[in-house]
């Protein structure tokens, strides 16, 4: 047995270890000079949106605003390294198959466009033009439109993003299967319930003003580091941090601030959660219950001792409906049912109803561990629910956070790339372009790859992303792929998905954000992008172009759309050639975008107004709207723990697949999560001391992971290792994207259809090949 893997965790989050860490990022990337100088134009006024993550901007930078995990993301990208054709002739694609995902991104930037050659084996340099031109006619011979699935990578510009959902709407189809669908898309379901938009109500500046923000089920040391220096600025001037996770997250327990002098010369760091308390999977719904039965009650006794209600009834009256049926479902669900689900004791929610109770203003902010769930759309209506009661949504300081992943993935919402488009923005399109828009919804990630199982979808054009790696049941989505017609990568970097070649298959490599993007006049052009915070702000890139042979996505996009619908309603290569015209566009077409052009070349960029966030309700009922849904029956921690094995080594459990931080959803950068006191290795398994004993297992050993699900398929996961850690009994966790094996396609979140990424049934047994 060997743990030479499992070391010491990192002290506090951030400081010197953050700042070790870019300066080796920086050296890799072959360029430590450029990297440096690119990494002070991150997320600068004059500078590009730094492609790490979602997270807003401040009004008043610093002088530099970037994190460890933005110098990852930009070193990776504006690396020296270079998949040259040469490169592709000596590789066979079945021989790059079996390279770690790691491995395969190592090989850097793919420099010219790529056609596959089946006989050989091998992806070989195409003329752009001869590529467009065989898409087009590819596409145009499809019986349907409907047979072709466009898929969306949340790091695409507005610009590039509203220009391909154009070309796909004239080609016919509304097929845009999106990483949202797999991402926040439960956030933007259950948020347009309940407040009429489904997007967050908070602004950066929000805050500076909470008296507490919780922070459920959300990693923001390794996925939002920025975030931290938020969190962390609020925990200095007292207000309380609650964080709800099953795991011990070192980044919300202590941070120390690469950009604070004082506190990294005194290797000093600050505390971050005030109250931190460990659910177990897919317990949210129950312990945010929890507090408003709690609440319900310190209202009940404060009016029995005539004193004033803590509920905000000016609010409630005026704002709310379903208030009384809210009440009576709370009321019906009892502590035990409560104290069962969510794996907390009533002592331990009514500490956290507490803060609630005495802070005048609250934060609630969110990610995957509440949104991979099968019931992810109802827990984000009790939490809206809970945040109703006090009036904490519509005032400074205080609202609801869902933080997004990919630097754009709002935006890209925003601008039209979505399966089931409102009425009015399909109106606004057919009258500003003047052709019969497809009104039938169309497929998002689990309808494209049913339709690909099925073979009813022909062809896959993927605008960034890896899709295969993303999605669930890998295998299964590794075949749907090859029995494709056509299969098209717009990409940066080569990654699996590429490796699953349709019967014609190419990879059109784009410049990257940090790239400087001329028109045929030499100007530099500038794209935008929306933050959680719904800033839409400009991004120009400042190095030179990784190769002289890439297109931008939009120059990508429009090649491709001239060659299958002509130029007859829209001049593609005019809106390539000045991103103006299609700004011009989207503010004919989308609310909020008027003076667009002249409004983002203000320093930080404009807000878009969230109707939400003014107390105006666009919901059926023209209020706030409660949700009176019952706990779900059985969580899948709760029917793992009430499956009664023969042995206890055939126990199961319910498992989260998250990320480490060396990596950047399907891209690794490198094998270590130092945070968690994990080093060169990506196949463990995260498990409960106790867990391992009952298991009959010690931290080290290897064992296959299989899944738990009923529908006959058989999903295992090889060779992976135990890592004794504190997570609540019954709940393991292991790392996205090698467990994706495991994740059935079967099993979506009600009304999202989100893959539940973050509940699997699982059990283990040794490891086969000993
Ligand atoms: N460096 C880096 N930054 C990134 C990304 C990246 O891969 N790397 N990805 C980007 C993208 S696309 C996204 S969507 C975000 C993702 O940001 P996160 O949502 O932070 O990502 P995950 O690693 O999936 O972490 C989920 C967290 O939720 C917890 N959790 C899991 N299940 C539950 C549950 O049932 N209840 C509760 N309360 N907690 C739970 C986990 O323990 C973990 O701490 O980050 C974005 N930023
Ligand atoms: N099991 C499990 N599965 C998950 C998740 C999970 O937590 N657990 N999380 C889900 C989530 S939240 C998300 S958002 C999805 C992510 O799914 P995707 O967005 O599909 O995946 P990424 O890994 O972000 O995509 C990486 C690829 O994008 C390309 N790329 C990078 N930069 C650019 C660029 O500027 N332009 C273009 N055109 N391409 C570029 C590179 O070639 C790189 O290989 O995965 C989902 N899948
Ligand atoms: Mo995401």
């Amino acid at each position: 047995m060997n743990e030479s893997f499992i070391g010491k965790k990192s002290s506090a989050a951030g400081g010197w270890g953050a700042l070790k860490s870019c300066g080796k990022q920086l050296l890799q990337s072959g360029s430590p000079f450029n990297g440096a100088r690119t990494m002070l134009k991150a997320n600068q006024p004059d500078g590009f949106d730094c492609p790490g993550c979602a997270w807003g901007d401040p009004e008043h930078g610093s002088s530099f605003e970037f994190c460890e995990n933005g110098v990852k993301a930009v070193s990776w990208e504006a690396t020296e390294k270079r998949a040259t054709p040469a490169f592709f002739a000596k590789h066979t694609v079945t021989e790059l198959s079996k390279l770690s995902d790691y491995e395969l991104e190592l090989n850097g930037r793919i420099t010219h466009p790529m056609r596959y050659d089946r006989q050989s084996d091998t992806y070989q340099a195409v003329a752009w033009e001869d590529a467009f031109a065989e898409i087009g006619s590819i596409l145009k011979g499809l019986n349907t439109p409907d047979e072709a699935e466009f898929y969306t990578s949340g790091r695409a510009s507005n610009e590039a993003a509203y220009l391909y959902q154009l070309f796909v709407r004239i080609f016919g189809t509304n097929n845009f299967p999106d990483c949202s669908n797999m991402c926040h898309e439960a956030s933007g379901v259950g948020l347009r319930q309940a407040i009429g938009v489904g997007k967050g109500t908070v602004l950066l500046e929000d805050f500076e003003k909470a008296d507490a923000i919780f922070v459920l089920g959300q990693n923001p040391g390794t996925n939002h580091p920025r975030m931290l220096g938020d969190l962390r600025r609020a925990a200095m001037r007292g207000a309380k941090i609650v964080v709800f996770n099953p795991i011990r997250e070192r980044g919300l327990e202590r941070f120390s601030d690469p950009q604070d002098k004082l506190e990294m010369l005194h290797g000093g760091s600050t505390e971050i959660a005030s109250h931190y308390f460990q659910p177990c999977l897919g317990g949210d719904m129950a312990a945010v219950r929890g507090m408003s039965k709690a609440v319900f009650a310190a209202d009940d006794a404060a009016i029995a001792k005539g004193e004033p209600s803590v509920l905000d009834h000016a609010f409630l009256d005026e704002h709310c409906a379903g208030l009384a049926d809210y009440r009576a479902v709370v009321d019906a669900t009892s502590w035990s049912e409560i104290e069962d689900q969510s794996g907390l004791s009533r002592q331990e929610i009514e500490q956290a109803a507490n803060v609630y109770l005495s802070a005048e203003r609250v934060i609630c902010t969110w990610a995957m561990g509440i949104t991979q769930h099968l019931h992810s759309v109802p827990t984000i209506r009790e939490i809206a629910n809970f945040m109703f009661l006090r009036g904490n949504i519509g005032k400074p300081g205080a609202g609801l956070c869902p933080v997004r992943g990919h630097s754009n993935v709002q935006g890209d919402r925003t601008v039209g790339i979505n399966e089931k488009p409102p009425a009015a923005f399909l109106d606004a399109l057919e009258k500003e372009f003047g052709f019969t828009v497809p009104r039938k919804h169309g497929h998002n990630v689990l309808g494209a790859i049913g339709a690909m199982l099925d073979g009813s979808a022909k062809a896959f054009i993927g605008l960034g992303g890896n899709f295969a790696r993303a999605t669930p049941d890998s295998a299964l989505v590794e075949k749907a792929m090859k029995n494709l017609k056509l299969t098209v990568h717009i990409a940066t970097k080569p990654n699996h998905s590429h490796l699953m070649p349709g019967e014609t298959a190419f990879i059109l490599p784009c410049l990257g954000r940090t790239e400087i993007d001329l028109n045929s006049r030499g100007q530099s052009q500038v794209v935008s992008v929306e933050d959680s915070m719904s800033m839409v702000h400009g991004s120009a890139g400042i190095n030179r172009p990784a190769s002289p042979h890439l297109l931008s996505e939009v120059g990508i996009i429009a090649g491709i759309a001239e060659a299958t619908v002509g130029s007859d309603i829209v001049s593609w290569a005019a809106l390539a050639d000045d991103y103006e015209l299609i700004r011009s566009h989207i503010e004919a077409t989308v609310p909020g975008f008027t003076d667009y052009n002249t409004r983002l070349r203000k320093p930080r960029g404009f807000h878009l107004r969230n109707d939400a966030a003014h107390r105006e309700w666009n919901t059926p009922a023209g209020k706030a709207t409660f949700s009176n849904a019952p706990l779900p029956k059985q969580t899948v921690h709760q029917q793992a723990r009430q499956t009664r094995p023969a042995s206890a080594a055939q126990s199961r459990f319910a498992l989260q697949t998250f990320r480490s931080h060396d990596q950047y959803n399907t891209t690794v950068y490198g094998l270590d999560d130092r945070y968690r006191g994990v080093y060169g290795e990506r196949k463990v398994i995260f498990i409960h001391p106790d867990d391992l004993a009952n298991l009959g297992a010690k931290a080290g050993d290897r064992v296959d992971v299989i899944c738990e699900y009923d529908d006959g398929i058989e999903r295992i996961a090889n060779d992976f290792r135990f890592v004794s850690y504190d997570i609540p009994r019954g709940s393991v966790a292991g790392y996205y994207p090698e467990l994706n094996v495991l994740v059935p396609l079967g099993s979506a979140g009600e009304q999202s259809d989100t893959p539940t990424s973050k509940s699997v049934m699982v059990s283990f047994r040794p490891e086969s090949r000993v």
